[in-house]
């Protein structure tokens, strides 16, 4: 990274932190860009996260959020996760923006995340939208998946749904002005692991270059919006995060703490 960017960076005030699936892929949680496997293995997840797939058959689309639920819980945050949690401390503040919807960054001990598609730990009550609290213990599925029945809430028999943003759901009105205000106001955005071809959550990225703020991407791959950064650290957030905290800020970042 060049002098002048790590200084940009260094002396920013405000620094907004957008991430996707690529940030949780050395945990071991497959991105979107992965091939499905198993029994949904002849799906693109663009087609089984919708809420017409759920509709159609809602054994099937439960069944795979319960997969990747039980991916989650036995997975741990890895250094991306804890290099981002440590960020906070360098700068006077920091919005951490997700596209995921897994807990790792909470878990990695990041506060107040912005999770702009939901959280696959929050499901709800398609009827009358009460939140349904899972069972404490974790999913035990087979390694290729398997149909699961979703839930019915009790009092008043209405189905339960994943707590996520499906693809034609609208963005939870809260959280989509809140990112849009931070970036407004950030004088950087790292992106980390996402290809950036998800809308309305990709257009935060053009957004903030607008407004001349430093924008820096984080991913092994080149991505739809690749023209549109300042600054591209091409590799595995696991390894480039650790390594900016602390060529920028002289922090190292310990090994993980959450659990
Ligand atoms: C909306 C929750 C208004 C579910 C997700 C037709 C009708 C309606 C809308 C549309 C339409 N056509 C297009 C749209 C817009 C649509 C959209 O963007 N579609 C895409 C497919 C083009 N968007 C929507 O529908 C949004 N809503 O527009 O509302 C509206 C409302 C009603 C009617 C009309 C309009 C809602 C979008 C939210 C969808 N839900 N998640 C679930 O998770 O199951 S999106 C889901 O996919 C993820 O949350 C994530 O956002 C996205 C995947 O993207 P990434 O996170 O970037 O992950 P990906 O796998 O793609 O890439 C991983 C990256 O990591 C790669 O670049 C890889 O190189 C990198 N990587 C790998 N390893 C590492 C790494 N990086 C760093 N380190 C590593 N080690």
């Amino acid at each position: 990274m060049k002098l002048n960017d790590r200084r940009q960076l260094r002396n920013a005030h405000h620094i907004v932190i957008l991430t996707g699936a690529g940030v949780s892929a050395e945990s071991g949680v497959p991105t979107f860009r992965d091939k499905e496997t198993g029994l949904w293995e002849k799906y693109d997840a663009t087609q089984l996260a919708t809420p017409w797939a759920f509709r159609e058959d809602p054994a099937l689309v439960w069944g795979w959020y319960e997969w990747r639920r039980m991916l989650i819980l036995r997975a741990k945050p890895n250094p991306a996760h804890a290099a981002i949690a440590a960020i906070v401390d360098c700068v006077p503040e920091v919005t951490l923006i997700t596209q995921n919807i897994d807990d790792l960054h909470e878990r990695a001990g990041s506060h107040a995340v912005v999770h702009l598609h939901g959280s696959l730990l929050h499901p709800y009550c398609e009827r009358c939208r009460s939140p349904y609290a899972h069972p404490s213990e974790i999913p035990d599925l087979p390694a290729g998946g398997a149909r699961v029945d979703p839930p019915h809430w009790e009092a008043c028999g209405g189905r339960v749904r994943p707590g996520i943003v499906w693809f034609g759901e609208s963005l939870p009105e809260l959280e989509w002005v809140a990112a849009r205000e931070a970036v407004d106001r950030c004088d950087a955005l790292l992106s980390v692991g996402t290809s950036s071809q998800v809308q309305p959550a990709a257009s935060l990225i053009e957004r903030a270059a607008r407004r001349g703020a430093v924008t820096v991407q984080i991913n092994p791959n080149s991505t739809e919006l690749d023209t549109a950064f300042s600054v591209r650290l091409q590799g595995p957030a696991g390894t480039i995060l650790p390594q900016l905290v602390k060529e920028v800020w002289s922090v190292r970042v310990e090994s993980v703490s959450g659990s």
